[in-house]
């Protein structure tokens, strides 16, 4: 294909006479026609993957790459004087995720339509998403976010179908975003949306009638649910989310020749975390009325829904109280209750019912009585699944469990963001490991290759620079490309423990004033979103713009310590920071991070983790072993003794440990204090002196060791490139295309 021709023919117009948004909607349209050329005909079994989630990212240069033209149109916008990155400025970036499991549902999209699957994703068209976030007198200010375009990725479709709540009908409309393999097929992510959205119900100070649900329903993804209007209304979208899933795949089995008797032979719904449990009693129903009777129809959902866990935080399993349920979605409740009722006449032990005695109804234990499969998203976490927090699940059903260790896609999180990486890794090794990234550990083989490791060095200190440039254009930040990136990117919450990096930053900054001064200098790196609602979240997040001022004018610090949290962290934000770490935070609690993604998009852009033994940490630490990671604090099993017997109290330590407690009174200190809130400040300070449910203070010891000996070693740059080049060799297991074919062969069993 003749690039320039077939986009000046779009422009109307030579390139170089366009504008950046011009040449923008040409290539966006360009791209869609070569999408669609990609469709391939559905085998008879296909793979639902319904999820609240899925961030995917911007999508113009990830497509370019997957239908082979990104090189090309590199080349051509070079010829006319434009750069690819001025022209992805103008793509506004969808948010329709919040982390992790999002980001996870977007890579999957792409490595099952990259092993040429036949699946779609389906979700829902939130208008404004996740909140934009702002700095404002050093705290998170929530903005909307509004991402939807007059010419976008979306299709509209003239699917739609009418969905009956309690109190009302709405009427859904399918819109539909290609999703490209890499070399291979077109799939769909299908978002369903109300026709009746409003996004004019949105308030200056973004208040808007959270009842009003004809007009709010697909304007945001997780309302705040601090409230219950906000509660039901989480209730109303999964319903309306699953309601019309369940009819779209009911619809196109049926057009494939499905009696739905068979629909397990055609379907297969993976259900991303709870949030889509109900297309269970949802489906169930659906059936029934088709004329099925209902063990029939109890037996072939049962076939057909199989469920992932990504969570054992007991806070985020879902219970939703009864009478919601009878509000909201009555014709659910006469279904849930024979669910219910099937479980108890089985088994006598309270745990596993679905109902329990206070009426509240627990989805998770409608996916595994009534799926066919559960897994857990890394080794250790399926463990804990197994052996304590569905203990009681395992021993009835032990053949249903199974691990699915997480994944990325190679081609955004390193042939995209990391091409001077990718293409030395290609000249190194040539390119079979875009295809099978197990190739990757030919890279061993140049483990004592000096000029190999050097060239690391190079790449590195290359992004650095590159993300300098983009921060100071876009954010205003300074960054010293010569200090040591020590980065940690991920959802605000406690258990991810950034206040446990902060007591390190302010402990470093007081040995720095007194005196103690590190050989080179450090740029400690945050990026997160607190939820709206959850306030500790803020209150660090607060304490950390605090420090940043603080520290970076004060000049006798910041020639050798540097703190930055970039504001607004997103997809696009992570792929500029993730190719220029040196140090990789990956510090939860040992048990509570289920697996964790960015740990592995950083170990494969040569990023050495520093971090406890959690999630995929632990299968990282296995890989690469214990010289080319810098693994600390209590394990997992030590963390779940303490929480069985409560003996853990936060005081103790801080009363026990000079270093710590000067580092946590410091929080509170009048340098602190001028620059912050002090209610936040305060609160944050007894939070952690009171509570500190995460046991921060158990591990700050062991973490101060292990970050001073990654810091000394980096010094050995020999060594460090050393380090670099496994933690890139073995990264090959981390491909999401390895995910999804072991999702295909122990689970979705579909044929090409
Ligand atoms: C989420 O991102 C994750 C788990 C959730 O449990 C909810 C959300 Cl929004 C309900 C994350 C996990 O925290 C993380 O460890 C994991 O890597 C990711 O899901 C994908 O499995």
């Amino acid at each position: 294909m003749k690039v320039k021709q077939e986009l000046e023919k779009l422009l109307g117009k030579e390139i170089a006479q366009s504008s950046n948004e011009e040449v923008y909607y040409a290539l966006l349209n360009l791209t869609k026609q070569l999408a669609d050329e990609r469709r391939m005909e559905e085998t008879k079994k296909k793979i639902y993957y319904v999820s609240a989630e899925f961030l995917i990212g911007k999508l113009l240069s990830n497509n370019m790459i997957n239908l082979g033209i990104y090189e090309d149109v590199k080349k051509v916008l070079a010829e006319s004087g434009k750069t690819l990155a001025e022209i992805e400025e103008i793509e506004v970036e969808p948010s329709l995720g919040n982390g992790g499991l999002g980001r996870l549902a977007a890579c999957f999209l792409d490595s099952i339509a990259t092993l040429g699957l036949s699946g779609a994703g389906i979700g829902l068209n939130y208008h404004l998403g996740l909140f934009k976030q702002v700095f404002e007198d050093r705290m998170q200010k929530e903005q909307i976010n509004p991402w939807i375009k007059d010419q976008s990725w979306l299709r509209k479709t003239d699917v739609t179908y009418p969905v009956t709540f309690g109190k009302c009908t709405v009427q859904s409309r399918l819109y539909e975003i290609d999703v490209t393999g890499y070399n291979n097929r077109t799939n769909k992510l299908c978002l369903f949306d109300v026709e009746t959205v409003d996004e004019s119900i949105v308030d200056a100070n973004h208040q808007f009638d959270k009842t009003d649900i004809e007009k709010n329903l697909t304007l945001f993804l997780y309302p705040d649910d601090s409230d219950e209007d906000g509660r039901k209304l989480r209730i109303y979208q999964q319903y309306f989310m699953v309601s019309n899933a369940a009819r779209l795949i009911i619809d196109e089995c049926k057009a494939k020749g499905s009696n739905l008797y068979d629909l397990f032979d055609y379907a297969v719904i993976q259900i991303n975390d709870t949030h889509p449990t109900m297309i269970i009693p949802e489906l169930i129903r659906l059936l029934v009325a088709e004329g099925m009777n209902m063990d029939a129809a109890i037996y072939v959902v049962s076939k057909t829904c199989a469920y992932t866990n990504h969570t054992i935080l007991a806070e985020a399993l879902e219970k939703w109280p009864r009478h919601y349920l009878a509000e909201v979605v009555p014709q659910l409740v006469p279904i849930i209750e024979i669910l219910d009722d099937k479980v108890r006449r089985r088994f006598s032990d309270e745990s596993v019912a679905i109902i329990d005695r206070n009426d509240l109804v627990h989805m998770a234990h409608i996916d595994i009585h009534y799926g066919f499969s559960v897994n857990g998203v890394a080794y250790l976490h399926t463990e804990i699944l197994k052996n304590s927090e569905l203990n009681n699940f395992y021993k009835i059903y032990p053949e249903k469990f199974n691990n699915k260790t997480n994944g990325i896609t190679f081609r955004r999180w390193l042939l995209y963001c990391n091409e001077l990486l990718s293409d030395t890794i290609t000249e190194w090794i040539g390119d079979g490991y875009k295809k099978d990234a197990m190739e990757l550990e030919k890279l061993l083989a140049f483990v004592n290759d000096d000029d190999k490791l050097e060239k690391l060095l190079e790449i590195k200190h290359q992004n650095k620079l590159r993300a300098k440039e983009y921060f100071k254009e876009t954010q205003g930040i300074e960054l010293n490309e010569n200090s040591i990136f020590d980065i940690q990117v991920k959802r605000l919450h406690e258990y991810k423990r950034q206040q446990l990096n902060v007591l390190y930053v302010i402990h470093k900054y007081l040995e720095i004033k007194a005196g103690k001064l590190p050989t080179t200098p450090v740029t400690v790196i945050f990026g997160a979103k607190a939820a709206p609602a959850y306030t500790i979240a803020k209150d660090i997040i607060h304490l950390i713009l605090c420090l940043q001022e603080l520290i970076n004018n004060d000049p006798e610090v910041s020639p050798y310590l540097n703190v930055v949290m970039v504001e607004n962290y997103n997809v696009t934000l992570a792929e500029k920071l993730i190719p220029a770490c040196d140090i990789s935070e990956q510090i939860s609690l040992a048990s509570k991070e289920a697996s964790g993604t960015g740990n592995m998009k950083f170990m494969l852009n040569g990023a050495v983790t520093l971090g406890t033994e959690d999630g995929a940490n632990v299968e990282i630490h296995q890989l690469v072993g214990d010289d080319n990671i810098y693994i600390f604090g209590e394990s997992s099993d030590a963390v779940i003794d303490h929480y069985a017997k409560a003996d853990y109290v936060s005081r103790t330590y801080y009363e026990n440990n000079p270093v710590l407690k000067e580092a946590v009174d410091f929080i509170i200190s009048d340098a602190v204090m001028a620059l912050g809130n002090a209610e936040m400040l305060h609160r944050l300070y007894n939070e952690l002196l009171n509570k500190d449910w995460f046991m921060t203070f158990i591990d700050f010891d062991s973490y101060v060791d292990a970050k001073e000996r990654a810091y000394k070693e980096y010094e050995d740059r020999k060594a460090w490139a050393q380090k670099m080049m496994v933690n890139i060799a073995k990264a090959g297991f981390f491909s999401s295309d390895r995910t999804i074919a072991e999702y295909n062969n122990d689970i979705w069993k579909i044929i090409k």
